[in-house]
């Protein structure tokens, strides 16, 4: 018997460690032991998903783990894979958030108990990755579970105790977990973990046995077509769910409280037992007030601090009760619901004081630190002092504002840093495209090089790209085949960020930046309204603009259903992709172009994994099966044939419909290469076929640059061997990978060669 105690004992030593809230979070769910995980990269919720594929590759967890194509997709595989039976974790941030967001109120009302980490970040627009909470509001009427993290050892805390919450027979609901963009996900702090993950499975248990979609001789029918008198049935019956949580999550509390020493509850007091005055804050910044609230205390005012731990159910009668004695109350809010004069959170808490008969505490609200901005020592002591004034003279002048905005001046308009390019200097009259009427076939009058230098540059110098970075040589040497005026829809990545941080801009052409995966219909709507106007003579007839959409590799994986609705429709704009075979702006994730075997932050290489598992996306033939009028491929290695197909791209894009060009640019900081190399990897990459250079014109595929027969042919290793990302490949024990992807290429060639050889294929 002792000895049984003293094993229960041992498995529940824990160890003091210094990390942050993703390392917690990512810790917790390894020891959890999800079965599944369906993701989508998005800072800075990514590392999650990043530390647990590293754990992956060193055998220390199997989940299997799956990385989805866009947020949508991975709400759909964690909703499919928890239909299964099985613990399932997902996690995400702001525009991650939304684009999932029809799936979550879905998952809640099948019942459906699941993980999801929301990592607080502001959501668009504009684009900034720092910390609101204007995602987490989204997710309020959704029917999750909501459990906040103050600090790293709470981001820990709560996934353990939310899979026992969420899989409570009684309550049988996702949830999600959120912390704060970087001010949690990334700082480090004090913690405490349980070395031995047995102590977290003893204390989750096995999972419950509820009806699934795996069991045959157990058919069920899930998501029924259920109208009137039905469906406000079905949505009663989450309203229960959540009564029952708010039984079941003091008794897990406590539970855990037993195992691990930290007790939580619905809310976090912090010297609320005589507060007169008090501010109401959520996650990271309650831990702020604190310590302004002891400063306080010690000059002898009676201040307190509220933080919620459980946003759902909503923790309405702790309110109450807390908020008793409390003359005026700051709530200070991440968020706004616009023209609602405060947030949700101040309409909640609001809501539950007026219940309460006796209150008459003075409520005011401040949004403050949207998009990340700070919120120091000195904010929360305004804060404090706005409820003290209040407190002491019963009166508040205003109730509701934002605090730390900044006014403009009108007196300075944005800069014109550089004036804009005039039509002599992007019309220099070099490129010439003929048609031959009789084949059809387009002809463009050869450019000598130096000849290039006569067309100006449409994106400058000075933006903050790496050193050796392929993009701008890339986009700008393909622009220099294009004459005229250009407009540039570009989707979020390395292009976009350091181009078009606020208030500089790199393009001397109208560029536009709409959301990830939107950018080839937000194009074909200006493309179209463009025709239009011109049509209805609002826009001059002459005026000539090539519209063209850049892309990288991975906004061509989210953004895929936009770019075929486009290219089926067959506006006329090119889409551009650039192609660094990886999500390279959010700190290298995989996309659907890395390759087989290559290293990524989430295709890591150790003992238990060999790289991406999967190969890479063909995306031209999958433009060429949309039967477009002209797709190729390029790089700046192969400058001439680059300028060329430029020519024709702006050609079919002027006269018959949508363009499709991927362009590989060498990425020397992700694919671990040498600054100088970019060009030679890039030329090794086609001459080894693993890129080849093509055109599909009209339905017809010609090689552009056949290795084979220009005695350039090189190894696959050859290029391999050129880049740390891959280097690995070319170690015996990777042999398996290294075949597997030459035999893709190969394939792929051969294809292609027929193809080339053949008109009809
Ligand atoms: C809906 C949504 N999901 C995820 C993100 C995060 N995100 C922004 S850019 C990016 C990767 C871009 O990769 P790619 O298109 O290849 O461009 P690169 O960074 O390589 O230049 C990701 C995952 C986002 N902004 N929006
Ligand atoms: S991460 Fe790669 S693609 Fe992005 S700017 Fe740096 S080198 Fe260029
Ligand atoms: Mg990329």
């Amino acid at each position: 018997m002792a000895q049984l105690v003293a094993e229960e004992k041992a498995k529940l030593v824990q160890k003091v460690d210094f990390r942050t809230g993703n390392e917690m979070a990512a810790r917790a769910a390894k020891q959890i032991g999800f079965h599944l995980m369906g993701y989508y990269p998005i800072t800075p919720s990514t590392e999650v998903a990043e530390f647990l594929d590293e754990m992956k590759a060193e055998g220390e967890h199997e989940i299997r783990m799956i990385p989805a194509d866009g947020e949508h997709s991975a709400a759909g595989i964690c909703y499919g894979a928890t239909s299964g039976g099985g613990r399932v974790f997902n996690c995400t941030a702001s525009q991650g958030l939304l684009y999932s967001l029809e799936q979550l109120p879905v998952q809640s009302s099948s019942r459906f108990p699941m993980l999801l980490q929301l990592v607080n970040r502001s959501v668009n627009g504009p684009l900034d990755i720092r910390c609101d909470h204007s995602d987490l509001y989204y997710a309020l009427t959704t029917g999750w579970i909501i459990l906040l993290a103050r600090e790293p050892q709470a981001a820990y805390d709560m996934n353990i105790v939310a899979v026992r919450i969420g899989e409570h027979p009684k309550v049988r609901l996702p949830v999600i977990v959120a912390y704060d963009g970087f001010f949690t996900s990334h700082q480090k702090r004090r913690v405490q973990y349980f070395e031995n993950d047995e102590a977290v499975a003893d204390f989750i248990g096995r999972p419950p046995d509820f009806p699934h979609a795996l069991d045959p001789r157990h058919p069920i029918t899930m998501g029924a077509y259920m109208n009137d008198p039905d469906l406000i049935n079905n949505k009663y019956q989450l309203k229960l769910a959540m009564d029952a949580a708010r039984e079941v999550i003091p008794q897990v509390f406590e539970e855990y409280a037993r195992i691990s020493g930290r007790r939580y509850s619905f809310l976090d007091l912090y010297r609320m037992d005589d507060a007169e005055a008090a501010v109401v804050l959520l996650n990271s910044a309650a831990e702020t007030a604190k310590d302004v609230a002891d400063r306080l205390r010690q000059q002898g005012q009676r201040v307190g601090v509220v933080s919620l731990t459980v946003l759902r159910p909503f923790p309405a009668e702790e309110l109450r009760q807390a908020l008793r004695g409390v003359k005026a109350l700051v709530i200070g809010e991440r968020g706004d619901s616009y023209g609602a004069h405060g947030g949700p959170l101040s309409h909640e808490v609001k809501a539950a004081l007026q219940e309460d008969p006796q209150n008459r505490t003075l409520c005011l609200t401040r949004i403050y630190g949207l998009g990340g901005k700070d919120f120091y020592g000195e904010d929360a002591e305004e804060f404090f002092n706005l409820a003290l004034k209040a407190a002491e003279t019963g009166q508040v002048e205003t109730r509701f504002d934002y605090h730390g905005v900044t006014p403009g001046d009108p007196q300075k308009p944005p800069m014109q840093v550089l004036p804009p390019l005039t039509k002599e200097e992007t019309s220099p009259g070099l490129v010439q495209v003929t048609r031959n009427e009789e084949t059809g076939e387009l002809r463009v009058k050869p450019i000598a090089r130096w000849q290039l230098a006569a067309q100006a540059k449409r994106i400058t110098p000075g933006h903050g790209a790496c050193p050796g970075c392929g993009i701008f040589p890339a986009l700008n040497l393909f622009f220099k085949g294009i004459e005229g005026d250009i407009v540039i829809v570009n989707h979020t990545g390395c292009a976009e960020i350091v181009t078009s941080g606020y208030p500089f801009s790199n393009h001397r052409v109208t560029y536009i930046h709409n959301l990830f995966q939107n950018g080839a219909a937000t194009l074909a709507g200006l493309v179209e309204m463009f025709q239009e106007r011109q049509r209805r003579g609002e826009l001059p007839a002459g005026e000539d603009i090539t519209f063209v959409m850049i892309s990288g590799d991975g906004g061509m994986d989210i953004g895929m259903g936009a770019v075929l609705g486009a290219a089926i429709r067959n506006h006329k704009m090119i889409i551009l992709e650039y192609d660094n075979q990886g999500y390279m702006n959010t700190g290298s994730q995989l996309s659907y172009s890395t390759p087989l075997g290559h290293m990524t932050t989430t295709s890591h290489v150790g003992p238990a994994q060999a790289g991406k598992a999967f190969h890479h996306r063909d995306t031209p033939q999958i433009l060429a099966a949309c039967h477009i009028p002209y797709v190729f491929t390029g790089t700046e290695a192969f400058p001439d044939d680059l300028v060329r197909k430029a020519a024709k791209a702006q050609w079919y894009a002027k006269n018959e419909g949508l363009v499709y060009g991927k362009v590989l640019i060498a990425c020397p900081l992700n694919w671990r290469s040498e600054d100088r190399l970019g060009t030679k990897i890039l030329e090794t990459a086609a001459n080894c076929r693993f890129f080849p250079l093509y055109e599909v014109e009209r339905g017809i595929t010609k090689l552009t640059h056949d290795p084979d027969r220009a005695r350039h042919r090189t190894d696959v290793c050859d290029w391999l061997g050129l880049m740390g990302k891959t280097r690995h490949l070319l170690q015996p024990q990777y042999a398996p990978q290294l075949e597997a992807l030459e035999a893709e290429i190969e394939r792929r060639w051969q294809r292609l060669k027929a193809m080339h050889e053949h008109p009809q294929l």
